[in-house]
């Protein structure tokens, strides 16, 4: 108490004198930590010339639980700002602090933060609750809304068959139903690639943490009346992502091949579902669709077995015919300017467009040969896994990391977890990152490096590596993975250059303006639990709408918190999927403690 009495003292009568504006900056994860984890908060410098700050913790009765003066001024790579980091690891006591900042102008800062025993209890369930909001067809209610509940848009009962997509059996025009599945994004289409990708991280996740994830309550219509009843319960997570996989199944064509995507010609304005008009289109089967269905519905029939045994007879039977037709059309791309082209009308919306379908045929026989043991699939994965080896010696970042449109990762993970593989590709892959952290300005594997930033990056650089060390830890034991995953959820929440934490409705400056239709147009606003894409120096956004970045933003701050932003804040199932995976491996651990 003594000392922080003095300490304020001191500090007030100094800043009362300073006449300097520039200051220092806290950036700490915004949720807090567990008592076991390792706390550490990093201080931007206003200038390369600034005097070491000293750092005071105060509990929530003003007594001075830590100080320090940081004494190590690093500089950031990409920006070359000078920052200080404080390892405040030595607090074990559950409770909410402050942190007070006296630089050395005498100006004080703080920043309030938590430790608690589950941190990321909420985060986690609000990120698998995203998906109940995403979900088209169908209104959003309460009580599961919790708060936003919306009307129904997107009946998707009345789709046509576009020319590209026509059959002698379905020709141009032809009305197909196929309702419900995930929104993709800020978007209200809903394509194959990227919802296959989902479910293969969604379905590695629960594998990952089964225990956690079958007693994870989400407060949706399935928890209460599950609709797989005579059958024996299914757990939340599982019932939200057939949701989905209903939806991907009527994809299919009855050839056995996938639509690419279902979609309205060009984007929908601002506006909610319900006044969305335009009319919706399934376009061309390809490889890639089709290979990561076949994957999807694979993993889907081995992972329902204890809940649902007509359901998975179902999903194997589609996924043997979307392979064989993937077999006997090995190389249809999705090459939206040529399908336009030809065919009429015109398509503008995403294109996940894919010319390397190599690791698609690796995942899909992969998860064939993981569900029905069948030599067959094996045989075929002789030749693909060569081809991904063979890139792989010439470019390491091909078979990692996951994102999706190379899936090769997925495949591997879950031999890793079958025991079918070794770890050291994924051990190999991590460490040049793990090792950047004794200079990384955000004590963090990720951000150190021009090439982490780019669209999506939040999750498909730094939600990803954090879900390889959690596999790391997993398969060696090793702290030091668990560690540096715990520290890529810590730069998402917070302690990284811009000072976001890059989920909605979490942390003390969150994302607010994400490029996100359902919450544009809500009455209440954004809603919570979307994780933003992130800091994107390609900026293919700048020239639309009055996206304007600063001149010269350093790559990791190229953000803008700003809803027209879609290549920096757009939100999609395909990153959701990986920040959950990472706060529920981490709330998993913490349970254990
Ligand atoms: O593959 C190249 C790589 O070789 C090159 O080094 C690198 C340099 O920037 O670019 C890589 O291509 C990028 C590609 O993603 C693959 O990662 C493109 O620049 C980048 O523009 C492209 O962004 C994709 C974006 O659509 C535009 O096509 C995102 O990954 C993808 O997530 C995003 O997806 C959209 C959907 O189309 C529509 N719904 C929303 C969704 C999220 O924004
Ligand atoms: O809203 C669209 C978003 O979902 C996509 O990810 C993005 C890239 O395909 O495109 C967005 O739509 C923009 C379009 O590409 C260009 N004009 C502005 C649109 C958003 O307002």
């Amino acid at each position: 108490m003594r000392n922080s009495i003095i300490f304020l003292a001191c500090a007030c009568a100094l800043f009362t004198g300073c006449k300097h504006n520039a200051s220092s900056d806290i950036r700490l994860n915004q949720l807090g930590f567990s008592p076991m984890q390792e706390m550490t908060a990093t201080i931007v410098l206003p200038d390369s010339t600034a005097e070491a700050n000293a750092v005071f913790i105060l509990n929530e009765n003003n007594d001075t639980v830590w100080s320090g003066v940081p004494a190590v001024t690093m500089k950031n790579p990409i920006s070359g700002k000078s920052c200080q980091i404080v390892d405040f690891s030595a607090l074990d006591t559950v409770g909410t602090y402050t942190m007070y900042l006296k630089d050395g102008q005498g100006k004080i800062s703080n920043v309030k933060f938590q430790i608690s025993n589950r941190p990321y209890r909420e985060l986690t369930r609000s990120a698998l609750r995203a998906y109940y909001h995403q979900r088209a067809s169908m209104a959003t209610e309460e009580p599961y809304a919790e708060g936003y509940a919306r009307p129904a848009g997107h009946p998707d009962d009345h789709v046509l068959v576009h020319a590209s997509a026509a059959t002698p059996e379905r020709p141009e025009g032809t009305v197909i139903s196929s309702p419900e599945g995930w929104y993709d994004a800020g978007d209200y289409n809903k394509y194959i690639v990227n919802s296959g990708f989902t479910m293969g991280v969604w379905f590695l996740a629960y594998e990952f943490n089964k225990a956690y994830f079958d007693t994870l309550k989400l407060n949706i219509p399935e928890s209460i009346v599950n609709r797989q009843s005579s059958n024996r319960q299914c757990p939340d997570m599982l019932s939200e992502a057939m949701y989905n996989i209903r939806w991907m199944m009527t994809m299919q064509d009855l050839d056995g091949g996938v639509y690419h995507k279902l979609t309205e010609p060009d984007f929908e304005g601002f506006i909610r579902p319900d006044q969305c008009k335009k009319p919706r289109y399934v376009v061309m089967k390809t490889t890639a669709a089709t290979l990561d269905f076949a994957a999807t519905m694979a993993m889907a029939a081995r992972i329902y077995a204890p809940f649902d045994e007509a359901f998975c007879a179902q999903a194997k039977e589609a996924a043997v015919k979307a392979y064989q037709w993937a077999l006997a059309h090995p190389a249809v791309y999705y090459d939206q300017p040529k399908m336009n082209a030809q065919f009429k009308p015109e398509i503008t919306t995403g294109a996940y467009d894919d010319f390397d379908v190599n690791d698609e045929f690796y995942w899909a026989e992969i998860e064939l040969y993981l569900l029905t043991g069948d030599e067959q699939y094996k045989a075929n994965i002789g030749s693909h896994a060569r081809n991904i080896a063979n890139t792989l010696a010439q470019d390491g970042k091909y078979y990692l990391p996951a994102t999706w449109g190379n899936v090769a990762e997925l495949a591997y993970l879950d031999l890793l977890m079958h025991g079918k593989t070794g770890a050291n590709a994924l051990l190999e892959h991590l460490k040049p990152y793990i090792d950047d952290v004794e200079t990384s300005v955000f004590r963090s594997p990720y951000g150190n490096r021009e090439s982490d930033f780019f669209w999506g990056c939040n999750s498909e650089g730094c939600c990803w590596r954090g879900i390889e060390c959690l596999y790391a830890y997993r398969l060696t034991g090793e702290e030091k993975y668990r560690i540096n995953a715990e520290r890529c959820l810590n730069y998402i929440l917070g302690q990284n250059a811009t000072g976001y934490c890059y989920v909605t409705g979490f942390g003390t400056k969150p994302t607010a303006h994400p490029h996100h239709r359902l919450s544009y147009s809500h009455p209440k606003g954004t809603l919570p639990g979307f994780l933003a894409g992130g800091p994107n120096p390609a900026q293919q956004d700048a020239q639309t709408d009055g996206v304007k970045y600063p001149k010269d933003v350093p790559a990791d701050e190229s953000y803008l918190d700003y809803q027209p932003s879609y290549a920096s804040n757009e939100v999609t199932i395909n990153w959701n999927v990986t920040l959950f995976a990472l706060a529920a491996g981490i709330d998993a651990l913490d349970a254990q403690h």
